[in-house]
């Protein structure tokens, strides 16, 4: 049976989930930015949205220099809050998740997915699943995103790739070759600067150059390894498998409060539910945490957190809700309006062999 994989790459992502926030924000270009605090502007640009890219900005480029081509374009210079594009995509992995086989997160926007066993090969199905993925997206997070789906984690990146943005690619088993002979061997996945002047030494510089190449004339200059990896992409037949993230690293649970409030007990009462749920997922998976975080949205939907890291691992429900009472309070203390949702992440996972007995919590030695 032909595999059918998917890839998922969310649309200029960091730059969206701030338009979801601030719909006024669509209509400028916008640039995201993690200032380095040495001076007012130093630091760089992590993304910007479509209408800023038009203009001449994109993702590593020194703030200063993205304000020089702003200059004058009514732009939006936004920062970095990466605590609020994590909750926007673990909710979105546990989206997907549900509607795939198989699904394994490659990072904080993208992820591949394997369909094969639930469609038994057919990609009309596989395509149908993947609308169902794009549709629910943007109807819970309003975002868009890329999709491609091909006989390979090459071919599905490819795809997604082409796709972008917002766009669906199914690459068929029958029209991989067709898809595949054309781009260039700069587009595959592994082929950096260097290997393309090497390709090109060879006069290899489309996929197709690369397909029907001679494994021989590749080794010595590649690595069997490394060649024997682009002659399968090349063909759309590197095999590697959509493998689940079976390690955790961390559980988090969000709740939306029934009224806007900060008066901590308040907030821990209503998120009883979401720690005996992180707990329920720790025990199950056999895992102590280390750190504990409390995450408060605020009204005007800015992300504010407070962590706590014990030295020894700890498993423990009791330490959990005193922890995050305890954060909660502190966090209250320096928010300036109320929380509209509240989540508690844990992290810092190690098996649960290690881990401090309540009493030793209660009573540390110091
Ligand atoms: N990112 C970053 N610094 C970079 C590249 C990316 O901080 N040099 C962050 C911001 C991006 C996110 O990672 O929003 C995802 O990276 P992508 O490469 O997928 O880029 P985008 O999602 O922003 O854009 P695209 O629509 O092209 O996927
Ligand atoms: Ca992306
Ligand atoms: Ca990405």
């Amino acid at each position: 049976m032909e595999r059918v994989i998917g890839h998922i790459d969310l649309d200029y992502f960091y730059a969206q989930v701030e338009e979801v926030e601030n719909s006024s924000l669509k209509e400028r270009p916008v640039i995201v930015c993690v200032f380095s605090g040495r001076t007012e502007d130093s630091g760089v640009v992590s993304t910007a949205n479509y209408r800023a890219r038009e203009l001449g900005v994109h993702s590593g480029m020194p703030i200063v220099l993205a304000k020089k081509k702003l200059d004058g374009k009514n732009a939006a210079v936004i920062r970095m809050e990466h605590e609020k594009y994590e909750i926007v995509s673990s909710r979105i992995m546990e989206d997907v998740a549900q509607k795939v086989d198989i699904l394994e997160p490659t990072g904080i926007d993208e992820a591949f997915f394997d369909l094969t066993a639930s469609t038994g090969g057919d990609y009309a199905k596989a395509q149908t699943t993947a609308e169902k993925i794009k549709e629910s997206i943007l109807k819970n997070e309003h975002l868009t995103c890329s999709v491609g789906l091909g006989r390979s984690k090459v071919v599905a990146k490819l795809g997604s790739d082409m796709a972008k943005p917002g766009g669906l690619k199914v690459v068929t088993p029958e029209t991989t070759k067709a898809f595949l002979n054309p781009l260039s061997v700069t587009k595959l996945y592994g082929v950096g600067p260097k290997t393309a002047v090497t390709l090109a030494e060879l006069g290899i510089k489309t996929v197709g150059d690369l397909a029907t190449t001679d494994s021989s004339a590749l080794d010595d200059r590649l690595g069997r390894k490394f060649a024997a990896y682009l002659l399968a992409a090349a063909k759309g037949e590197d095999d590697d498998p959509v493998r689940a993230d079976l390690e955790p690293t961390q559980f988090s649970r969000i709740v939306t409060l029934k009224r806007d409030t900060r008066e901590p007990r308040e907030v821990f009462e209503q998120m009883a539910d979401g720690i005996d749920y992180v707990h329920t997922k720790l025990t199950s998976s056999g895992k102590s945490f280390r750190t504990v975080t409390a995450i408060g949205i605020l009204t005007d939907l800015s992300t504010k957190t407070k962590s706590k890291t014990f030295e020894t691992p700890v498993n423990n429900a009791t330490i959990l809700r005193e922890t995050t009472l305890g954060l909660f309070d502190e966090l209250s203390t320096v928010v300036d309006r109320d929380f509209r949702r509240v989540g508690l992440r844990v992290s810092g996972f190690t098996s649960v062999e290690d881990q401090t007995s309540l009493s030793e919590f209660l009573n540390p030695v110091r």
